[in-house]
């Protein structure tokens, strides 16, 4: 399916949004004419997004359910006329006091290069460019190099917020560079495919969830994110109840920059449930791991595909039915348990003997290209989050498609059994993944005692966001207990203007587009 081409804000936001998004989007277009003294050719637009359920198990290829949010990166182009030699980029903010201006020039080679060792926001612009430059070689024979381009960006998604405003800048960069080159037909999947790609020449080992859900979904449905044997997505309704389902995402301001934090938090996690595959691979005496296409090569989802079909005698372990997978997911958990005992974690040495492979060697295969530190490797907490979390969505999936709830009675009584699938993941993330943290932790119990069904870190964690399942006639009270109890606490200066960006109630917004302007 190719990304949207829209003409109208009505196609792109909820009725409630537009009013506020005209007066940005006209802010948007007038300020490009002041920048540059001519009008935006289009502008190219991809949301954030909030997961719901399946945290920290992208990487290892197992299902996710994340959704779009409204706020969104949009950039407004103007492409120049193509010419001989390095062509010229130039990249402005609306916040050029946050996000200073800079220029480029893309040589005639057309691989731009990116400092991955600092932190730039045109970094992102240019790794969107750099993955769209190997998609347009593919696409078009003569192609070497982009156009020239000026932008103006205007970005709401809040960085370091867990709101995934990178895979928003960099599908949203993508999307531009495919356009200015002519491309008016551009697929969704090769545009998130590229999109993670480019996200990883940043620094981050990125998943792949946050560019799936800021490029497909449909307004006001959820997105199912699979990863093999390919990756797919499917849109996703939720059941009409009589009390709404409603998600409110409440941020904690306490920023999560993956950028410095990567090697003791993101990237080591990515590396410890590489390692988890490769220990369990080998205590089973497996064959050698079939090579993927998670971050590192090799996953979690990888080992228990080849264990069943392997060990099990399954044909095909991906086209088992969702309860035998559940199953199957159990018994991993049970195996984890018994045959990774270690609760302190697996020295480099410990790997290393059980894999028969050297430490310089493990080094540089999973070490090196993201860099980690840590003298142990938790593979026995990772590998059962992972597995635990990937039961939980299942599960998740399977009460949305239970039959529709006659009664309020059965109302109630489903969304407190999806909340409680929320509120064991945080319990998973807090305990055994050790992503969240105490201010998190904090939100979550606030919001439950004020009437949340369900509350849990969302995205990577370590600070960001949390997303909470809330009955709609108890949207208020959260919001207050958390206004009283904790942004008024620890921020007593905070703003009223902050304060009405920390809580948001939000509806499934729709994925990526560009909009012609005309
Ligand atoms: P955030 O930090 O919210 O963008 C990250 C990863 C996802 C996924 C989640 C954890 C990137 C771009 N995103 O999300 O792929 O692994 O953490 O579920 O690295
Ligand atoms: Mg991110």
């Amino acid at each position: 399916m190719a990304v949207p081409t829209k003409t109208t804000l009505a196609e792109i936001y909820p009725e409630d949004a537009l009013q506020a998004q005209t007066t940005r989007w006209n802010k948007l277009l007038s300020t490009f004419k002041d920048t540059y003294g001519k009008s935006a050719d289009f502008v190219s637009r991809s949301p954030g997004r909030v997961n719901i359920i399946g945290e920290h198990i992208d990487y290892s290829l197992y299902e996710v359910l994340p959704m779009a949010v409204t706020a969104d990166v949009l950039l407004a182009v103007s492409v120049k006329p193509k010419s001989s030699g390095p062509s010229t980029i130039r990249l402005t903010n609306v916040n050029p006091q946050k996000f200073k201006s800079t220029e480029f020039e893309v040589p005639e080679s057309g691989d731009v290069e990116i400092d991955s060792s600092t932190l730039e926001w045109s970094n992102y612009f240019k790794s969107g460019l750099l993955g769209a430059t190997k998609l347009l070689r593919q696409k078009q024979k003569e192609f070497k190099q982009s156009v020239g381009m000026d932008i103006l960006a205007d970005g709401n998604v809040p960085s370091g917020g867990g709101l995934s405003s990178s895979a928003a800048f960099v599908c949203a960069s993508s999307l531009a560079v495919m356009k200015a080159n002519g491309e008016d037909k551009i697929d969704k999947k090769e545009l998130v495919e590229v999109a993670i790609v480019s996200e990883r020449s940043v620094g981050v080992n990125s998943g792949g969830m946050d560019q799936a859900a800021s490029v497909f979904p449909l307004q006001g449905q959820a997105l199912y994110v699979s990863f093999v044997p390919e990756l797919s997505a499917k849109n996703v309704s939720f059941p009409e109840l009589s009390t709404p389902l409603t998600f409110v995402i409440a941020q904690s301001f306490v920023a999560a920059d993956k950028h410095t934090t990567g090697p003791v938090c993101y990237n080591l996690r990515v590396v410890e449930c590489t390692l988890a595959a490769l220990v369990l691979s080998k205590i089973f005496g497996l064959k050698e791991l079939p090579s993927d296409a998670g971050p590192l090569g090799k996953s979690l989802r990888g080992f228990h595909d080849a264990y069943f079909q392997q060990k099990e005698g399954v044909a095909d372990n991906h086209s088992v039915g969702a309860e035998t997978f559940q199953q199957q997911l159990q018994d991993l958990v049970a195996k984890v348990d018994q045959y990774l005992p270690q609760e302190e974690g697996y020295t480099r040495e410990q790997i290393s003997q059980i894999t028969g492979i050297s430490i310089p060697q493990l080094e540089q295969d999973y070490m090196t290209k993201f860099p980690v530190r840590g003298e142990r490797f938790r593979l026995r907490q990772r590998a059962l989050h992972v597995f635990g979390e990937a039961i939980r969505v299942l599960k998740f999936m399977d009460l949305l498609d239970s039959p529709p709830a006659q009664t309020e009675e059965d109302s109630k009584k489903l969304l407190q059994d999806l909340g409680a699938l929320l509120n064991e993941t945080q319990d998973s993330c807090r305990e055994i993944y050790e992503c969240s943290c105490p201010e998190i932790d904090e939100l979550c119990s606030l919001a439950r005692s004020a009437g949340a069904y369900g509350s849990r870190l969302t995205g990577a964690g370590w600070g960001g966001c949390s997303v909470h399942l809330v009955p709609s006639e108890k949207v208020d009270a959260v919001k207050e207990k958390w206004t009283a109890e904790y942004y008024k606490k620890r921020f007593p200066d905070i703003s009223e203007e902050k304060l009405s960006e920390a809580i948001v109630v939000s509806k499934p917004g729709s994925g990526g587009c560009v909009f012609e302007v005309n």
